[in-house]
């Protein structure tokens, strides 16, 4: 089977630690890759980066669909563009928010959310209201830093442990959601250190999607996820233009 993870920004060195998290629970018959968004913000910490990267997210199911794609992880905890990448794709599409909540809600009665910045704890609350995991999400705690400092603040690991650790010690929680998928690398490092359960979007959506495709489970195309209408689009995104179909 094939998965592609998509990561929603356009930061290269981003997505290779994406890449690697990914493949590393990937099982042996899974051919998996990760692209970077070929057009957009090169972070998502706003409503309109979040706006602004969804073209390149179609753009790239648009491609993963012409390449034989089978199932893809949206990797970045807004899960941005998710329905409409849901109605362009044959297979599964699952994003890193709902596929961690969703892992996380087996594992307690109760889990922490540990994100970038204070502005983005908004989305994370809709989307856990969405996915009906606000029963299990005990509260939605920030690190403030900025989502390409992860990689480059030297002081980020320790940032995100303590605020993690101030995290299940305020909510009372059973384990952590982590809130970026630039935290995917410091999972391992968190769960030794905290010691609760630490879930990541990154593998946990990998993972979902893999289970999916092995159990022979698509996307519904029925109704809403069924393939867009096509019609003219025009200016700055004539090239999304869909074709009708045959
Ligand atoms: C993210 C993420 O996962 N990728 C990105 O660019 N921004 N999430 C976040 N909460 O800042």
């Amino acid at each position: 089977m094939r998965i592609r993870v998509v990561n929603p920004n356009t930061t290269r060195a981003m997505t290779d630690a994406i890449e690697r998290c990914a493949r590393a629970v990937a099982g042996p018959g899974t051919v998996l890759d990760a692209v970077a968004n070929p057009t957009g913000p090169a972070s998502i910490e706003s409503h309109y980066d979040e706006a602004l990267s969804v073209p390149g997210i179609l753009a790239a199911i648009r491609q993963g669909e012409a390449d034989g794609v089978d199932g893809y992880v949206l990797a970045c905890f807004g899960d941005p563009g998710l329905d409409a990448a849901r109605e362009l794709a044959a297979g599964p599409v699952i994003g890193i928010a709902e596929a961690a909540m969703h892992t996380a809600s087996h594992l307690g009665r109760g889990f922490s959310v540990v994100t970038t910045l204070g502005r983005t704890i908004g989305r994370a609350g809709d989307l856990a209201e969405r996915y009906g995991m606000q029963r299990f999400c005990r509260g939605i705690h920030t690190c403030e830093l900025p989502v390409l400092a992860l990689d480059t603040d030297p002081d980020a690991r320790k940032i995100v442990t303590e605020a993690c650790r101030a995290a299940v010690e305020a909510d009372g929680s059973d384990a952590i959601v982590l809130g970026c998928a630039g935290m995917a690398e410091l999972c391992a490092h968190l769960r030794d250190e905290i010691g609760v359960p630490v879930v990541d979007g990154v593998a946990a959506a990998t993972l979902t999607v893999q289970s999916l495709l092995t159990l022979g489970l698509r996307k519904s195309g029925r109704g809403e996820y069924a393939p867009p209408p096509p019609k003219p689009y025009t200016g700055l995104l004539h090239a999304f233009t869909l074709e009708p179909q045959r």
